[in-house]
């Protein structure tokens, strides 16, 4: 353990203790981090679970429901934290022209207070109780960060390098940097000059369907655009001179390390209690075989952070802390008439069952299951040749209405993913269509929510037993 390692560690301990004694004495706070990969529907979930919280008459499956009193939103606790923009989100998804809102680029937090009626037994003896939600939104390319914690710029570049041939505009970088003299002194225009092409193939790589674009940061610069932390690339192995590009670049990469995935897990990371991973499998699943691996791929490395024990660094910040429950959520499962559901969710289970089985979370408790944030389509049986084909309708972007029949999901699961593995190009039996569809207008009775698919059973399990 390293002297920083050691200092997060003691600070997390006393920091501990001030929230065991508040939460015996006063009021518990439950940290529910959101997450996953961009486009996943972190934005639509937290807004819709929010709302549904607030106004609970769609939520039959949250048990404690009925003993809620009544809920507000407060001020959060973190003072230098965006606020998670929840009026603005809403007003985008059930607003008069209903449209899905902006994409997020960093994190966000927002605090959901309830006050809580006794119940059972002791009811009459308890007073009511006040219990906090604290919800983190953070992208889940964040995570794989962690990836790069036990990599020297050496391990790293080497990887890096054997991926960008095949991928994207990898070959403008290659081109660059057989270009570029490293040996020579450093000076920021040849950083630049390395970093931007580097950043531009993340970037298309991305737009591509590829999931591991790390460092995440290249991606999601937020105000630590154009900084040296993000101003390196991978390089060939070599002896650099002091002072030239190569060997700053190697610098840069562990003032990365330092400055930014350090912090990320030691502010935010390790005080999450109870984890939501949202996974747009049915996107990935439309965009092919090669779209699904790399997904299993980047799950794998996202749910590596879940495992303390496969990264040094973080045992040291987390201690004895651990998360308690964690949710990998399908999204977007409206796409599929519910006939279909139990299969998305058998998909999602097998997808990272490989991350699941090397270890148990060291405890937690984990549940895979398939829902949508906000509803946008309506059920309909569709014939075609003589077949029934259960199907899904809504308005598509452009405001037409449109029925869509998306394919049959395969009860086997390995019928998808073992091609996806074997590097296959397409899927063999069918083509699996989704449909951009935009939120349906919605009248909301007074104590509804907005319409969703089993957010109920979501809250259930990520903070029913604290209601
Ligand atoms: N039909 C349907 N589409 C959804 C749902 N949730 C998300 N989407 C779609 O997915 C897109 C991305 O959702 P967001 O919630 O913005 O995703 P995000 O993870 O916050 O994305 P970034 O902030 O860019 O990382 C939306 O614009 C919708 O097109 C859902 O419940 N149903
Ligand atoms: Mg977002």
């Amino acid at each position: 353990m390293g002297i920083s390692d050691f200092a997060d560690s003691l600070a997390r301990r006393v920091e501990g203790v001030g929230a065991s004694v508040s939460e015996a004495l006063f009021e518990p706070v439950i940290r529910l981090g959101v997450t996953g990969l961009s486009r996943a529907g972190k934005t639509v979930f937290i807004t819709s679970l929010v709302a549904n919280l607030l106004d609970r008459g769609r939520m039959p499956a949250l048990s404690g429901a009925a003993q809620i009193r009544a809920a507000f939103l407060q001020p959060q606790p973190d003072d230098t934290v965006p606020r998670f923009d929840y009026e603005s989100h809403l007003a985008a998804l059930t607003g008069p022209a209903p449209h899905w809102p902006e994409g997020t680029r960093a994190i966000s937090e927002l605090r959901l207070s309830f006050r809580v009626a006794p119940s059972g037994f002791l009811g009459g003896v308890r007073g009511m109780r006040t219990v906090h939600l604290d919800i983190v939104d953070y992208p889940g390319e964040w995570l794989l960060d962690l990836g790069l914690m036990d990599k020297t710029f050496a391990q790293w570049s080497e990887g890096a390098l054997s991926r960008l041939a095949s991928r994207p505009r990898g070959d403008d970088y290659l081109a660059r940097l057989a270009a570029a003299d490293l040996g020579a002194p450093f000076g920021e225009p040849a950083a630049k000059a390395l970093a931007e092409p580097f950043t531009a193939h993340l970037q298309a790589a991305r737009e591509a369907g590829f999931s591991d674009c790390s460092p995440g940061r290249f991606l999601l610069p937020g105000e630590m655009a154009g900084s040296p932390v993000l101003t390196f690339a991978p390089i060939p192995p070599g002896d650099y001179p002091r002072g030239s590009l190569g060997r700053e670049m190697e610098r840069r990469f562990d003032a990365y390390k330092r400055e930014v995935v350090r912090p990320f897990f030691r502010d935010h990371f390790a005080r999450i209690d109870r984890q939501v991973v949202l996974v747009d499998v049915l996107g990935a699943i439309h965009a092919g075989p090669a779209a699904l691996e790399d997904l299993r791929q980047s799950m794998a490395g996202i749910l590596a952070a879940f495992r303390p024990g496969t990264a040094g660094f973080l045992a040291g910040l987390l201690g004895a802390r651990r998360v308690e429950k964690i949710l990998f959520a399908a999204t977007k499962a409206d796409h599929l008439h519910h006939s279909q559901h139990a299969r998305l969710t058998a998909i999602t289970e097998a997808l990272l069952r490989e991350a699941r089985d090397r270890a148990d979370f060291a405890g937690a408790k984990t549940q895979a299951m398939a829902i949508a944030a906000l509803r946008a389509t309506t059920e309909e049986t569709l014939t075609h040749d003589g077949r029934d084909l259960p199907a899904v309708r809504g308005r598509l972007l452009d405001g037409r209405n449109a029925a869509l029949y998306p394919g049959e999901l395969p009860a086997d699961p390995a019928q998808l993913l073992a091609p996806a593995r074997g590097g296959a190009q397409h899927w063999l039996d069918e083509d699996y269509a989704i449909m951009g569809f935009a939120p349906a207008a919605v009248q909301l009775r007074p104590g509804d929510g907005p319409p969703h698919i089993r957010l109920d059973r979501a809250a259930e399990f990520l903070i029913g037993d604290k209601l």
